[in-house]
C-alpha cells in the first residue's frame, strides 16, 4: 500500500466516523406535506407523537431553518410532542429554535427534555418584527436504552409560540474508538514504509 493510499484510507475512515447515523425520524418535519404559505394541526407527525396537537407550518410567519417545514407547539393552547430514541452511550442533541415574529417575551417559550438533559429556550426573548431569527442549541447526554425526546410549548398560552426545526440526535464516538483508529492507521503506515523500503 502506498503512502497516498494510506492517507486516502485514513481520510475515508475519519469521514465515516464524522457522518454519524441520524437517530431522529423526520427531525426536519419534511416527511408530511404542507403547501407553501399554509399551516395545519396534527395529532401526530411522522416519527412524532403529539400531546395533543402539533402545528406544521410552511412559510407562515417565517421560513424553515432546514427544508420548507417547521413546527410550532402553541396550537389552541400550549402542547407537547415526543419521539422515543434508543441508544447506549454518549449522544449529542441538536435543534434550531426561533421566537415567533411580533410576539412579546414570555409568549415564545419552548422546553425540552431528553433523559438527564432538559432546559428552556428563549422564554424571555421577544420575536423579531418580521420572520425568524433561528438559534442553534446543542447538548450532550448519556443514554441507557429507550429515552423520550420531548418538546413542550410554555409561557403564555395564546395560540402563538416559538418555532422548532432540524432536530438531530447522533452518537458521539468514545475516545477509545479514536485511539483504536489511530493505532490501526499507525500499523498501516508502518507496513507501507516497510514495503517502500523493500522496493528501494
Ligand atoms: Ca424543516
Ligand atoms: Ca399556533
Ligand atoms: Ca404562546
Amino acid at each position: 500500500m502506498t503512502i497516498s493510499k494510506v492517507v486516502t484510507a485514513a481520510a475515508l475512515a475519519l469521514a465515516a466516523m464524522g457522518a454519524q447515523a441520524e437517530l431522529v425520524v423526520n427531525g426536519s418535519f419534511e416527511a408530511d406535506a404542507q403547501a407553501n404559505g399554509t399551516w395545519s394541526t396534527h395529532s401526530n407527525l411522522t416519527g412524532w407523537t403529539g400531546m395533543t396537537n402539533i402545528e406544521l407550518r410552511n412559510n407562515v410567519a417565517g421560513q424553515a431553518q432546514d427544508g420548507v417545514n417547521f413546527v410550532e407547539l402553541d396550537t389552541t393552547r400550549n402542547m407537547s410532542m415526543k419521539q422515543t430514541i434508543t441508544g447506549n452511550g454518549l449522544y449529542q442533541l441538536s435543534f434550531w429554535y426561533s421566537a415567533r415574529e411580533g410576539r412579546a417575551a414570555g409568549d415564545n417559550g419552548l422546553d425540552f427534555s431528553f433523559g438527564s438533559l432538559s432546559g428552556s429556550v428563549l422564554q424571555t426573548t421577544a420575536g423579531a418584527a418580521s420572520g425568524h431569527v433561528w438559534q442553534h442549541y446543542t447538548g450532550l447526554v448519556t443514554l441507557t436504552g429507550a429515552t423520550d425526546l420531548v418538546f413542550s410549548a410554555v409561557g403564555a398560552s395564546t395560540s402563538y409560540g416559538g418555532s422548532l426545526d432540524n432536530v438531530s440526535v447522533t452518537a458521539v464516538p468514545e475516545p477509545e474508538t479514536y485511539a483504536m483508529l489511530l493505532a490501526g492507521l499507525g500499523v498501516m503506515g508502518a507496513v507501507a514504509r516497510r514495503r517502500k523500503a523493500q522496493q528501494a
